[in-house]
């Protein structure tokens, strides 16, 4: 190995001059930026003030692991870190009297009642009362919650998980509610969707001959899995899991032909479920994407990892007829997580509340913090319009959980096929002469160029400035396994007895879990690391990615992409596993455990051969974030790239946990290069530090 880890002293005064001149000033939460004036902060410093059980404090600089260890040292738990320079902190029992001083804090002060309350709550004011979910801080008792709630008038009280309970009141009871100390956040219930998009029957092509092959049915061609094939990676050994509607008849013995040998267990997690079939068509299509063999089609039709193995989760309701399952993360990513799987694909999300970071986003940011090997996907969402007509579709349209940190947000490119499936101009479909009215979009249809973004497909930003998606993959007319069940829908339309046509976010996300399980056995067993972090996978898979820069209208007026990637249309661009399985030898890959600390840095050199361009991903699982806070990062990290001239390039990027630096060949100096990953502030360490992954190659 040509690189070496060289880990610099912390030092205090770095510290101090990287950190904001305005830091530790404001609260920037989701209610807005709350100045920490003297009248806010003074609450809790005069003598004799009672302290509540929870409260902020907030310091002029980045609280250190060190002075948070002194403070659970002293009674206090650190429940989670606010932007900026602050802390939420339970008190254990201590009288205290002016608290800040006490602490070291140039602030303490009590949790307002009106920043525990989605702005959309608020907005939709009215006097009629409405359910909606209020989570607890960690280690609240929920008991004495509840208790607490039910003294209220005219409020209902479910409890839903360890830290969540549905309440139905109006806005005013609300304010009482959120009055409590205990409670962290107060947000609509969701409506949780399969993310397949929605057409009506009208829409389907009705020429009647089947058509011929051509190879592009599944939508693995575009991906480069038949290149993957031929060096030998099928995700053979890998274990996935999904959450879906079921899986055709839910009964290994009588299972289609094509997941029969690859589905070997099922979980019934729908509430009032207890089978897994898929009473409706989704799941089983989701679920051939992944690992289906292509039994039923001489292998013409399969999935990309047809040698993993996978455990399904239904979430399906036989009692609501739909998606409901108890939103807790813990029950949903457990059991398979237990069962070997590594890689867990979900089609489904809330179209509510669109680029927020909510309270599921924070719960699935939470799993994968505690579980940093578990690499979760989420598809973005169908909410991709273009509403002010102006021929491109419009941001910020990502829905929850896919604007979780530590997912893989996977948006849809188009397929390429002529026949089948839907084949009418956008303008045509159904509510397409609103959504899609205006041209170049208009006339466009669904999967005629693979450069292109489906339509559809949901556009970051996140409210709080992420890029979202991370990657797309062909979502667009996508051939899948049909569900036997009687009552299953044909989703797209039947390409025959034994396959269904359809598309969607829903459809990109698990031919992307295909290349992840594929992803992991090439880094098992060529690049030599013995068990893949999350983040690992999600830097080799962007890193890899194709830009498809300018997109399907090419440059001008009309053009798709307004820059090259990364951008919030495609995200790093399309998984691209003819790419990816042939980065061992020249790619350096670090799946850091131990990380960076504030003020501390990691280094790495990388010799660049002349002609070539060069490229280096970042990425990391960082803290899960309060929904309460208005920037959703809590461990800043950055990356910084010294060229053999001494010229730095680095981001500086205080949103993302995912960094990309690319010098195009041409542009790019040959030579050493020295690659730094800089810990900026990490509140919230893995014992004070950020774990990460690194990787570094040439690019053509
Ligand atoms: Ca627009
Ligand atoms: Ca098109
Ligand atoms: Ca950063």
């Amino acid at each position: 190995m040509r690189h070496s880890i060289i880990c610099t002293a912390a030092c205090l005064a770095v510290l101090a001059s990287m950190s904001d001149a305005s830091a530790g000033e404001v609260l920037e939460l989701r209610a807005g930026s709350i100045p920490v004036t003297s009248k806010v902060a003074g609450l809790l410093t005069q003598q004799g003030s009672s302290v509540p059980e929870v409260f902020v404090a907030q310091w002029q600089m980045p609280v250190s692991f060190e002075q948070q260890k002194q403070l659970e040292a002293r009674g206090f738990r650190v429940l989670r870190y606010l932007p900026q320079d602050a802390l939420v902190l339970r008190n254990v029992g201590i009288p205290s009297t002016a608290l800040a001083a006490e602490i070291g804090a140039r602030a303490a002060f009590p949790l307002s009642a009106q920043w525990k309350l989605a702005p959309e709550l608020v907005r939709e004011s009215g006097r009629s009362k409405k359910w909606v979910m209020v989570s607890l801080f960690e280690g609240s008792d929920v008991s004495s919650v509840v208790s607490a709630l039910r003294s209220f008038r005219d409020i209902h009280v479910l409890r839903l998980s360890a830290g969540e309970i549905a309440v139905s009141a109006t806005l005013e009871s609300l304010f009482q509610v959120a009055a409590i100390d205990q409670v962290e956040w107060i947000q609509d219930l969701p409506i949780w969707s399969t993310l397949d998009y929605a057409i009506s029957a009208s829409d389907i092509d009705t020429t009647t001959a089947p058509p011929a092959l051509t190879g592009y049915e599944s939508g693995t061609k575009l991906m480069g899995f038949d290149e993957a094939l031929l060096r030998g990676f099928t995700g053979k050994g890998q274990v996935v899991s999904m959450a879906d509607t079921g899986v055709d008849t839910g009964n290994v013995a009588t299972l289609h032909a094509d997941l029969k040998p690859v589905v070997t267990k099922g979980y019934p997690l729908g509430i009032g479920a207890t089978l897994w079939d898929d009473p409706q068509g989704h799941g089983t299509h989701v679920c051939g994407s992944v690992v289906g063999t292509g039994a039923m089609s001489n292998g013409a039709i399969r999935g990309g990892a047809f040698e993993a193995r996978m455990l399904p989760s239904s979430i399906w309701s036989p009692i609501m007829d739909n998606l409901a399952f108890p939103s807790d993360f813990n029950k949903l990513f457990s059991p398979p997580l237990a069962d070997g799987a590594r890689v867990h694909t979900n089609s489904w999300g809330s179209p509510r509340n669109l680029g927020e970071y909510d309270g599921f986003a924070s719960s699935v940011d939470k799993f994968v913090w505690e579980n940093p090997d578990f690499f979760v996907l989420f598809a973005a969402g169908n909410s991709g319009e273009d509403k002010n007509a102006d021929g491109r579709v419009d941001e910020g349209s990502i829905g929850s959980p896919a604007t979780a940190k530590n997912v893989l947000s996977v948006g849809a490119s188009e397929n390429l096929l002529a026949q089948g499936g839907i084949q009418r101009p956008h303008g045509q479909l159904r509510d397409g002469d609103k959504k899609y009215g205006v041209e170049p979009l208009k006339s466009d249809t669904l999967s005629n160029n693979p450069d292109g973004i489906a339509v559809f497909s949901s556009r970051g930003p996140t409210t709080d400035g992420r890029l979202k998606p991370e990657i797309v993959a062909p979502g667009t007319n996508i051939v899948s396994t049909r569900s036997h069940h009687p009552r299953a829908t044909l989703l797209w339309g039947a390409f025959d007895d034994q396959y269904v046509y359809a598309g969607g976010t829903s459809m990109a996300t698990p031919l992307t879990a295909a290349a992840a399980l594929v992803a992991r056995q090439y880094l098992v067993e060529r690049a030599g690391v013995a068990s893949p972090s999350a983040a690992l996978l999600k830097a080799t898979l962007v890193h890899s990615a194709k830009d498809l820069f300018p997109g399907q209208y090419g440059f001008g007026q009309q053009q798709e992409l307004p820059k090259p990637r990364p951008n919030v249309h495609e995200g790093y661009g399309r998984v691209d596993l003819e790419h990816l399985t042939r980065l061992v030898g020249s790619t350096v890959f670090i799946d850091s455990r131990q990380g960076v600390a504030s003020g501390s840095s990691a280094e790495i050199s990388f010799e660049l051969d002349s002609g070539k361009g060069f490229r280096a991903t970042l990425a990391y699982t960082d803290a899960p974030a309060s929904p309460s806070a208005g920037r959703a990062l809590v461990n800043d990290i950055d990356l910084e790239v010294v060229a053999p001239s001494g010229r730095v390039v680095s981001l500086q990027d205080s949103k993302n946990n995912l960094e990309m630096i690319e010098i195009k060949a041409g542009q790019a100096e040959a030579g050493a290069y020295r690659i730094i990953v800089r810990g900026k502030n990490v509140p919230q360490g893995r014992n004070g530090k950020q774990p990460y992954a690194l990787v570094v190659s040439s690019s053509r």
